[in-house]
């Protein structure tokens, strides 16, 4: 009998326990400014990148996280002695877009002894140890390529077209979306015979280089040897409607413009006729990362290893007057 009552009684301190131990989820457990983020952004090299700033310092203010943020200015070096900076201060997590993939164990060694955790917001790192980041958050950059390709295939059907000569505008070389926005994209097309890349030049992400190229690959093919433009984001892609333009030729119907990102001056052309498919990447990633901070930091919980947001495709065969067809 006094067994039961000793058992009862454990059970009944546990269920008070665990009741205690148990927090409302949306409910801030800490002090405002008392889990310190330091976060790497890479630079500010096009639209996307400053609607994700701005995202992350919003977020992480609706948090009452304090944000230590520094700018890399596209620049590696930056962006690890950034990270040293931040492990040197013993902020309560890490945070960082990295540029490339390669070149990260050393300084993720580095976070790693000291206990903070690392979260990559955005891009990739390529490593064979993968205990060097706690969680990804970010773009399926892979789909997005293949989102690309199959709207061409579409394209071609609907015009009935028995050849078309693609160039390639990329991104910054090596890094995630550069890589998998063309792994997806060759992979669905390169099978079929109708298609054929003659040219892939990077524009860096940056609109000044999306003018460089067009204007290097008109003089090198003219309007008349392109078909299609593939730009792996909508900074190059204005860059390169300007050159287009100027040089009396009409995007989205002399040559094919399939672009990523959805920024609002890109959805505008597209709804305009200059452009003919934007595969949506959001930038607003900041309350997806802080609430996995919230998660893993505050209520010392396992966080998802991989978030991706949910991302959509405009293009000339939607009805763009639908109020969901609309730029960051
Ligand atoms: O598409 C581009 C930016 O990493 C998803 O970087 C990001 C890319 C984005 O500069 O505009």
């Amino acid at each position: 009998m006094k067994k039961v009552f000793c058992l009862i009684l454990a059970l009944m301190i546990m269920a008070i326990m665990t009741g205690c131990a148990k927090e409302p989820e949306e409910e801030p457990a800490v002090s405002p400014g008392s889990v310190v983020v330091g976060f790497s952004q890479l630079g500010a090299e096009s639209s996307w990148r400053i609607a994700n700033t701005a995202s992350m310092v919003s977020a992480a203010e609706s948090y009452g996280f304090a944000l230590m943020m520094e700018n890399a200015n596209q620049k590696q070096e930056l962006q690890i002695k950034s990270i040293r900076s931040f492990i040197a201060s013993r902020v309560d997590v890490i945070v960082f877009s990295p540029i490339v993939e390669t070149g990260w164990d050393n300084v993720l060694r580095e976070a790693k002894q000291a206990g903070i955790p690392v979260i990559l917001m955005d891009r990739m790192i390529e490593t064979t140890d993968d205990s060097l980041y706690t969680a990804y958050v970010g773009a399926d950059f892979y789909a997005e390529g293949r989102k690309a390709g199959e709207y061409l295939i579409k394209k071609a059907n609907a015009l009935g077209a028995d050849h078309l000569n693609i160039v390639e505008i990329s991104g910054t070389i090596d890094s995630t979306p550069m890589r998998d926005r063309q792994r997806g994209f060759m992979d669905v097309i390169s099978g079929d015979t109708r298609f054929t890349v003659i040219d892939s030049i990077s524009g860096d992400f940056l609109r000044s280089k999306g003018e460089e190229c067009m204007t290097d690959l008109l003089a090198r093919y003219g309007a008349d040897g392109i078909d299609v433009i593939y730009s792996h984001n909508d900074s190059m892609t204005l860059g390169a409607l300007d050159v287009m333009e100027q040089a009396g030729v009409k995007p989205g119907q002399d040559i094919i413009v399939i672009s990523v990102d959805g920024e609002k001056e890109a959805v505008q052309a597209l709804k305009d006729g200059r452009v003919n498919c934007i595969v949506q990447c959001t930038p607003a990633l900041g309350g997806s990362v802080m609430s996995l901070i919230r998660g893993l930091v505050v209520n010392q919980r396992t966080i998802p290893r991989v978030t991706h947001p949910v991302e959509a495709v405009f293009s000339d065969f939607d009805d763009l007057t639908d109020p969901s067809v609309e730029g960051f």
